[in-house]
């Protein structure tokens, strides 16, 4: 799987999270840009996952495609922060990808970071809304029934602390069945 999302959205901070969960330890920590991209297996209830997390700037973004083109991406984890002033360039992104034919047979969860900026107040209605309009924005595309492949969740990844089970229902994702 792989977690895509543009710069600065939380991408490398969610993996660390979810290697956390498996450790069973939550500590702060400062991350750093992503410049290519990191990688980890994580075994999880005995199942086991390969998760690459790439750069999310210009740049970096620039190189996605050899990714997803090279892999098998059963899942694309991707991230959007919310507190963000125009979040539109990171759902033109998502919307790109769910076109992708060799994505075709992916399934995307995708992840609302809130994280707040000194003075902003964290305001759940308010970022709900805004999370509910993107989705239902997603949900104009029909093409690859992005409807019945799409879940998400807004967290903020410092506040939050990942047990395992967390971490297993967003992974698992990639082949649960949809009702
Ligand atoms: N307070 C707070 N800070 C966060 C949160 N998520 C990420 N950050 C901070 O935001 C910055 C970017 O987070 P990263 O996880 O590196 O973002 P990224 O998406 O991997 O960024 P690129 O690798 O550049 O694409 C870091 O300084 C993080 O510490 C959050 O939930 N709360
Ligand atoms: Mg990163």
């Amino acid at each position: 799987m792989i977690i895509l999302g543009l710069d600065q959205t939380g991408k490398s901070t969610l993996l660390k999270r979810m290697v956390d969960s498996v450790r069973s330890i939550r500590e702060d920590f400062q991350m750093e840009s992503t410049n290519g991209f990191n990688y980890i297996n994580l075994t999880i209830t005995r199942n086991a996952y390969s998760i690459w997390d790439l750069g999310g700037d210009k740049v970096n973004k620039d190189f996605w495609n050899i990714f997803y083109r090279t892999l098998n991406i059963k899942l694309v984890i991707y991230v959007i922060e919310l507190t963000e002033e125009n979040i539109l360039p990171n759902l033109q992104e998502l919307i790109i990808l769910m076109n992708e034919e060799s994505l075709k047979e992916s399934r995307f969860y995708v992840i609302f970071n809130c994280f707040m900026k000194p003075g902003q107040t964290f305001v759940k209605d308010d970022y709900t809304q805004k999370a509910k309009l993107i989705v239902s924005r997603i949900k104009e595309y029909p093409i690859y029934r992005i409807n019945e492949r799409f879940q998400y969740d807004i967290i903020d990844l410092h506040k939050s602390t990942f047990t395992e089970s967390d971490v297993d229902s967003i992974l698992s994702y990639s082949f649960k069945d949809i009702d």
